[in-house]
C-alpha cells in the first residue's frame, strides 16, 4: 500500500522548549514541533516519532524509541519514553504527522544532547582562590578605585595544563561557577554565554552550561582555564543596605568537567581539582552592579595557552566535590544579540565625550583604542542625560556601573569590554583618551536571555510602532537572567507582580516558556512554610511575605504558561504551592476580606494621584488567584479541588460584592483600577457590571480622557474598555501625548518604557532620583493588547496552547490597518487588517489544528464575502452569530481574506 503525502509539514521542532539543546537534564525530555500547510482545513490525525542515539563523530548508532503512530489531533508534541538517556550523548529524533485523509509527512529531523544525568559521574572540585595568609591585593597604587571595587577581591585566574596521546574525536565541558565564569581552551573562548551560569537560587540549585569543545582541544599539550568573579554569588545585588553584597557565599568557585572521547572508545576527563594554578590578573574588580576595573597591562600574557610558565602562581583552592546542587542549564543563556553602533559622539571637554547608542539598552560598551601604555579610559553609563547635557547618573542610586581600562599600549591598538558587569544606558560618558573616539570605536553591545522572537506587531502610526518597540527593549533589558524589574539602579530584582502583569505580553513577543518556567522554581523555592510567595525571586529581601498581585504572580504564571505553550507539566509541578498561596490567605482572613497577611502591600503601585482601597486591591486578587487554582485543578484532573476553589472563588466574590459595592455598582475608592479588577475579574453581578462600566467611563472622561492607573490596574484598562463597548477610550488612550500617557513619554524621547508616568515632567523635571527608572516593563503590559486587540490575534477563554483562537480585530483610533504575527505552539497565526475607502480587508491565518472564531468588524454583517465570495457559500466557514458592528464566524485552518463594508468610525 503506498501512501499519498500530506500538505502538513512539521516545522521548528524542539526539545524542552529549546532548538536542539545540547546538555538535556531532563530525563522525559519534551519534543514538540510546529505545523504548517497550503491547505485549508488541514488538520493533523496523528504522529510518529523515532529517537535514535548517536555515537560521538554524530553518526546515527541504533533506535532508542520507535513507538508507533500516535492519534492526536493535538499535535503538538510529547514527553520522550523509551530506553533510559544516557549521559553526555546525543540523541537524534524525527517526527512526521499523518493527515486527516491519510496523507503523511515526510520526517523532520532535530537533535538534542544530554548532559551529566547523574550527581555521581560528576569528578570535578568546586575550586578558587585559596585563602590567602598575605594580605589581600592591592590594586595599583596609580589608579583610583572606588570604594566599593576596592572591596572586591581580583578575579581569579584559574588554569590547568594536561597532555593528550591521541586525537579526540568529541570533547565536551560541562561548567558552571558560584559566581561568573569565562571558560578558555587553548586561547580561545569557549562558548558565547555571558554572565554564565546566570542567576537562579543557588541555595537550591546549581545550574551548569554544556558546550561543544571538540574543536578547540587538541593531540599533544593542552590549556584549560578561566576567569572567575563574584557576580550574582558574592557580589552587590540589589539595595538592601544591610546586606548588599555576599549573598550566597564569601567567595566565587569554580567547576569544570571536560568530557574528551577519543577514537578508540577510551574516554577521559580533565576536570577542576588541586592541579590548577590561580593568580589575579587584569580584571582588578569585577561586580555586577559597580563595574569592571581592567588594568591590561597586569594580564598575564598566554595564560591561557600551553607553554605558559606559571611557577609563580599559586595552587588553586580546593573546597569540596559537593554536586547536590547541579542541574542542566534549562533555557537559553545570556548571550550579546545585537550591537549598536554610537550614533554621535559629543566632545564635553579635552578628553571627555559622550556617546549615544540612540537606544536605551542593557549590556556594555566595547571600545577601541590605541593609546599609550597605561592611559586610563573611564566608561561611565547613564539612560538619559541632564538639562545640561551630561549624564543623568542620579537614578542609579548606589550603582556605579563605570568602568575602568587601563591600557596596554599594545601596537595594534586594543579592544576593551568588560566581561563581568552589565549596565542599562543610552549614553556612555568616554574620558580619558588622548584623542576623539571615532563612532565605528563606540559599541553597544546587548545582553540578555536569548529568546525565540515569536510575534511581531506592526500599525499605520508611528507612535504606537514606537510603543511596541519600547515594549520589546524593556522585556529584552529585563530578562538578564531573571525577569528584573529594571536593569540600571542598584535593584535588578526578580520582581513579582511585575513579571506576572508584563507576561502576557512577554509570551506573545517571544517564547519565554523556559525562561519563566525556570524562574518559577525560585518563586516556589521561596515561598515561606505558611504558605506566602514573596515580593521578588530568587529571595533576598529581607520582607518575606509576598504582597497582593505580587505573591499572587506563583499562582497566575503557571497558569498563563499553560495556556500560552499547552505544556502541563509546570501547572503539575507548581500546583501544590498554588494551593498553599490561597490557604494562606484564606487562614489568616476568614471573612474572606484579604486584610491580615498582605506583607509590604503596594496597592495599585504608582498610580497618578488617586488611591486604590487596598483591600479592594487584595480582595480582588484573592478570587482571581482562587479562580485560577481552580482551573489549575481541573486542567490537571483534581476535580475535588475545581469544585472547592470554584466554591471560594465565589464567596470570595460575595464578600468582595458585600464589602465593597453598592447598589448602584460604585466601588469603594472609585477609582480606574477598582473598576478594572471588578470588571476583569468578574466580581459583579450584570447590573453591577453594567453601572461600573459606567463609573468607569465617567471618571475617564471626567478627566478629559486620561488615565490614573498603576503597574496592577494598566494591564486591565484597555482590554476592559474594549470588552464593555468602549474601544474609542482605548484608543483615546493609546493615542494620548498629554501625561499620564504612554505617549507622553514617546514625545519625550523615551525609547524603553519608563517604571512611572512622570518619570519625567515639562513641570517637574526629573522625579525623585529615589526611584525613576527609565527601563521598567510593567508599564508596557498594553502589549498584549495590540495583539490581541488592535491587531486581533488572541485565544478564548478556554483554550489552551492556541486551539482555539480569537481573531477579532477592533479597527479604532487612528490606524487605517495593523498587523501582527505569532508563532504559536501549532504553528503561525497572522491577522491583518487595513481599511481602504470604504472597504475592510482581512487576512488571517490559522494553523494546522486549530479552530478559530473571526470577528469581522464591520456595520454590514451580511456583506462580508472570503475571496470574493459571500461567506455563506464558503465551504469551511460557519457563520456564528453577528451584532450591529460584526459578523462571528468560525473557521479551521489555513488562509483567509475577509472584506466587508469599512466598520463605522469610532465615535470621537
Ligand atoms: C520597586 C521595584 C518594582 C516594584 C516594587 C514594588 O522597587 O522597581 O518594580 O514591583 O518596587
Amino acid at each position: 500500500m503506498t501512501t499519498s503525502s500530506s500538505a502538513l509539514a512539521p516545522y521548528h521542532l524542539q526539545c524542552e522548549q529549546r532548538s536542539e539543546p545540547l546538555g538535556l537534564g531532563e530525563p522525559h525530555p519534551r519534543l514538540r514541533w510546529r505545523l504548517r500547510s497550503d491547505r485549508r482545513g488541514d488538520a493533523p490525525a496523528a504522529y510518529r516519532l523515532r529517537v535514535w542515539r548517536c555515537r560521538p563523530d554524530g553518526e546515527a548508532d541504533r533506535p532508542v524509541w520507535e513507538p508507533d503512530w500516535t492519534g492526536s489531533e493535538d499535535s503538538t508534541g510529547a514527553s520522550y519514553d523509551g530506553q533510559p538517556l544516557e549521559s553526555s550523548t546525543r540523541y537524534g529524533w524525527s517526527v512526521q504527522v499523518r493527515d486527516t485523509d491519510g496523507g503523511e509527512s515526510a520526517p523532520v529531523t532535530s537533535w538534542f544532547e544530554t548532559g551529566l544525568l547523574h550527581a555521581d559521574e560528576w569528578s570535578a572540585s568546586w575550586i578558587g582562590r585559596a585563602p590567602r595568609t598575605a594580605p589581600k591585593m592591592e590594586p595599583p597604587q596609580d589608579v583610583p578605585i572606588s570604594a566599593a571595587l576596592a572591596d572586591i577581591d581580583p578575579a581569579a585566574h584559574l588554569r590547568r595544563d594536561y597532555y593528550s596521546e591521541q586525537t579526540p574525536v568529541r570533547a565536551r565541558a560541562y561548567v558552571t561557577a558560584r559566581g561568573l565564569y569565562e571558560l578558555r581552551i587553548n586561547g580561545e573562548r569557549v562558548g558565547d554565554a555571558e554572565l554564565a551560569p546566570g542567576w537562579v537560587d543557588y541555595r537550591y540549585r546549581q545550574p551548569y552550561q554544556s558546550y561543544d569543545v571538540t574543536h578547540l582541544v587538541a593531540e599533544g599539550a593542552n590549556t584549560v582555564a578561566a576567569v572567575l568573579a563574584d557576580g550574582w554569588w558574592s557580589g552587590y545585588v540589589g539595595m538592601e543596605r544591610r546586606r548588599q553584597g555576599r549573598h550566597y557565599g564569601p567567595a566565587p568557585r569554580l567547576l569544570v568537567q571536560l568530557v574528551i572521547d577519543y577514537a578508540d572508545g577510551s574516554r577521559r576527563a580533565v576536570v577542576s581539582d588541586g592541579d590548577w594554578t590561580e593568580s589575579p590578573g587584569d580584571v582588578v574588580a569585577a561586580d555586577l552592579l559597580m563595574g569592571e576595573y581592567r588594568d591590561a597591562r597586569l594580564e598575564p600574557r598566554g595564560w591561557d595557552r600551553p607553554g605558559f610558565d606559571d611557577t609563580d602562581w599559586v595552587p588553586a583552592g580546593v573546597f569540596g566535590r559537593d554536586h547536590g546542587l547541579l542541574v542542566a542549564e534549562r533555557d537559553e543563556p545570556v548571550r550579546v544579540t545585537e550591537e549598536l553602533p554610537a550614533v554621535s559622539i559629543q566632545r564635553l571637554g579635552p578628553d571627555r565625550w559622550i556617546a549615544d547608542f540612540g537606544q536605551n539598552a542593557v549590556g556594555r560598551v566595547r571600545l577601541r583604542l590605541r593609546e599609550p601604555e597605561g592611559t586610563r579610559v573611564v566608561l561611565r553609563h547613564a539612560e538619559v542625560l541632564d538639562e545640561k547635557g551630561e549624564l543623568y547618573t542620579a537614578n542609579l542610586r548606589t550603582a556605579e556601573a563605570v568602568d575602568t581600562y587601563v591600557c596596554a599600549g599594545e601596537a595594534g591598538g586594543e579592544v576593551f569590554e568588560p566581561s563581568f558587569t552589565v549596565h542599562g544606558f543610552r549614553y556612555a560618558e568616554i574620558s580619558g583618551p588622548s584623542r576623539a573616539p571615532e563612532a565605528f570605536e563606540v559599541t553597544a553591545r546587548v545582553l540578555h536571555n536569548q529568546l525565540d522572537w515569536t510575534g511581531e506587531f506592526a500599525c499605520s502610526d508611528a507612535t504606537v510602532d514606537r510603543l511596541m518597540r519600547n515594549i520589546r527593549w524593556g522585556q529584552r533589558g529585563n530578562f538578564v537572567a531573571v525577569p528584573t524589574d529594571c536593569p540600571q539602579r542598584d535593584e535588578r530584582l526578580g520582581w513579582t507582580a511585575d513579571a506576572q502583569i508584563f507576561a502576557p505580553t512577554a509570551c506573545l513577543n517571544a517564547d519565554a516558556g523556559a525562561f519563566f518556567a525556570r524562574w518559577m522554581d525560585d518563586v516556589v523555592d521561596a515561598q515561606t512554610a505558611e504558605g506566602a510567595f514573596t515580593d521578588v525571586a530568587p529571595l533576598l529581601l529581607l520582607e518575606r511575605e509576598g504582597a497582593p498581585a505580587w505573591g499572587d504572580a506563583g499562582v497566575i504564571l503557571p497558569w498563563h504558561l499553560y495556556r500560552a505553550y499547552g505544556d502541563a507539566r509546570l501547572l503539575e509541578r507548581c500546583y501544590p504551592a498554588m494551593t498553599r498561596w490561597v490557604e494562606h490567605i484564606r487562614r489568616d482572613n476568614p471573612d474572606l476580606i484579604w486584610r491580615n497577611s498582605t506583607g509590604n502591600h503596594y496597592g495599585d503601585w504608582l498610580q497618578v494621584g488617586v488611591h486604590t482601597a487596598r483591600d479592594v486591591l487584595a480582595t480582588a486578587y484573592f478570587a482571581n488567584s482562587a479562580h485560577l487554582v481552580s482551573r489549575a485543578a481541573a486542567a490537571t484532573g483534581r476535580d475535588d479541588d475545581a469544585r472547592r476553589y470554584a466554591d471560594l472563588a465565589a464567596r470570595i466574590t460575595a464578600a468582595f460584592r458585600a464589602a465593597f459595592v453598592t447598589a448602584d455598582g460604585r466601588i469603594e475608592g472609585e477609582t480606574q483600577t477598582a473598576y478594572l479588577l471588578a470588571l476583569a475579574f468578574d466580581l459583579l453581578t450584570p447590573e453591577q457590571g453594567e453601572a461600573a462600566a459606567g463609573h468607569l467611563v465617567a471618571d475617564i472622561e471626567a478627566r478629559g480622557r486620561s488615565l490614573t492607573t498603576g503597574f496592577v490596574g494598566v494591564a486591565l484598562l484597555c482590554p476592559v474598555l474594549v470588552e464593555i463597548g468602549r474601544a474609542d477610550l482605548a484608543y483615546a488612550l493609546l493615542h494620548d501625548d498629554r501625561y499620564p500617557s504612554w505617549g507622553y513619554s514617546i514625545a519625550h524621547g523615551a525609547t524603553t518604557i519608563w517604571e512611572r508616568w512622570d518619570g519625567w515632567t515639562d513641570e517637574g523635571g526629573f522625579q525623585s532620583a529615589e526611584m525613576n527608572s527609565f527601563n521598567h516593563y510593567s508599564l508596557g503590559s498594553i502589549g498584549a493588547w495590540l495583539y490581541r486587540h488592535v491587531a486581533g490575534i488572541d485565544q478564548t477563554a478556554d483554550s489552551v496552547g492556541y486551539a482555539e483562537l480569537l481573531l477579532a480585530p477592533r479597527p479604532g483610533g487612528r490606524l487605517t490597518w495593523a498587523r501582527a504575527s505569532y508563532e504559536s505552539v501549532r504553528g503561525r497565526v497572522e491577522s491583518h487588517w487595513r481599511i481602504d475607502g470604504d472597504t475592510l480587508t482581512l487576512d488571517v491565518l490559522v494553523p494546522p489544528g486549530a479552530r478559530a472564531t473571526v470577528r469581522v468588524p464591520t456595520h454590514a454583517p451580511d456583506q462580508v464575502a472570503e475571496s470574493g465570495v459571500p461567506v455563506e457559500e464558503q465551504a469551511g466557514i460557519a457563520v456564528l452569530g453577528e451584532g450591529p458592528d460584526h459578523l462571528l464566524l468560525g473557521a479551521g485552518s489555513g488562509a483567509y481574506t475577509f472584506t466587508a463594508p469599512a466598520p463605522a468610525p469610532a465615535a470621537a
